[in-house]
């Protein structure tokens, strides 16, 4: 299969959340995403503004900041712009689509209100997607579906995942890709983006489990690398966003000639 160049592919590209990611990442040489899984706002802006020169996008777990405040999210705004990358809430919804609509504009987080990527579980069926796009189409927000999963003896396989790539096909004015651990449709308008990437360890003790960047995008050909720990808890967490960034382009370069 031929891959295609990231400015080449924005060509193929309908949905402009899919171009903008794209061409942030064709500048930037960057495919990879932060996931910023860290429980103080003030942790997270701080490694924000250290490696987001590095990244195409930014991953958060707002429900797990113990101090929130929509001034955090606001600076977090502020960092996206003057580093140029997306914020993707990983709330990873899962209800009717009734309540996913509510939790995703409303409570005390509103979502909606700032980032431009929400991850959603497919388990309700496809009323969560179009729930979730009655709130986000009008604020030129995204969507990703969680088709797999990197953790041991997921759930999320076969015809599950046939199911969210179908899905996504329906709602490809929303929906901009997949969470996924293969390469699940050639249609270049879904981004494929894979969590699980680490170098130095396989896996934790709580079920998670370790590709390598190079791997990831040459053996599963996907497009996004999420790598959370394995820069997080670096010594020099800034070195190592700099070698996931350059192990997880140069395989992507390889790819292309
Ligand atoms: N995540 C996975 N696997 C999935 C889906 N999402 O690990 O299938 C998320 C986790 C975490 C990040 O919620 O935020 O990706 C991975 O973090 P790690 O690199 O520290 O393991």
């Amino acid at each position: 299969t031929q891959v295609m160049s990231y400015s080449e592919r924005i060509t193929h590209c309908s949905h402009p959340l899919t171009r903008k990611l794209l061409s942030i990442m064709d500048k930037k040489k960057t495919n990879l995403c932060l996931s910023a899984d860290l429980t103080s706002s003030q942790a997270i802006l701080s490694i924000v503004d250290k490696v987001g020169g590095n990244v195409c996008m930014v991953k958060t777990h707002v429900d797990i900041v113990e101090d929130f405040s929509q001034d955090f999210v606001q600076k977090l705004v502020q960092l996206s712009e003057k580093h140029d990358f997306m914020i993707f809430e990983d709330r990873k919804f899962g209800d009717i689509g009734h309540t996913v609509q509510q939790q995703y504009k409303g409570g005390m987080y509103k979502i909606a209100d700032w980032a431009d990527i929400v991850t959603t579980h497919v388990v309700p069926g496809s009323g969560v997607v179009r729930g979730l796009k009655e709130v986000g189409l009008s604020r030129q927000r995204g969507c990703v579906l969680v088709a797999e999963m990197s953790s041991t003896g997921t759930l999320a396989k076969g015809d599950y995942s046939k199911a969210a790539v179908r899905i996504a096909h329906e709602n490809k004015d929303f929906v901009i890709g997949f969470i996924c651990q293969s390469n699940l449709t050639k249609d270049p308008d879904l981004i494929h983006m894979t969590p699980g990437v680490r170098l130095d360890v396989s896996g934790d003790a709580l079920g998670q489990q370790y590709i390598s960047p190079s791997s990831a995008i040459r053996d599963l050909h996907t497009d996004i690398i999420i790598v959370g720990r394995g820069i997080l808890t670096a010594d020099n967490p800034v070195a190592m966003a700099e070698q996931y960034q350059e192990s997880g382009y140069h395989a992507y370069q390889e790819l292309l000639t």
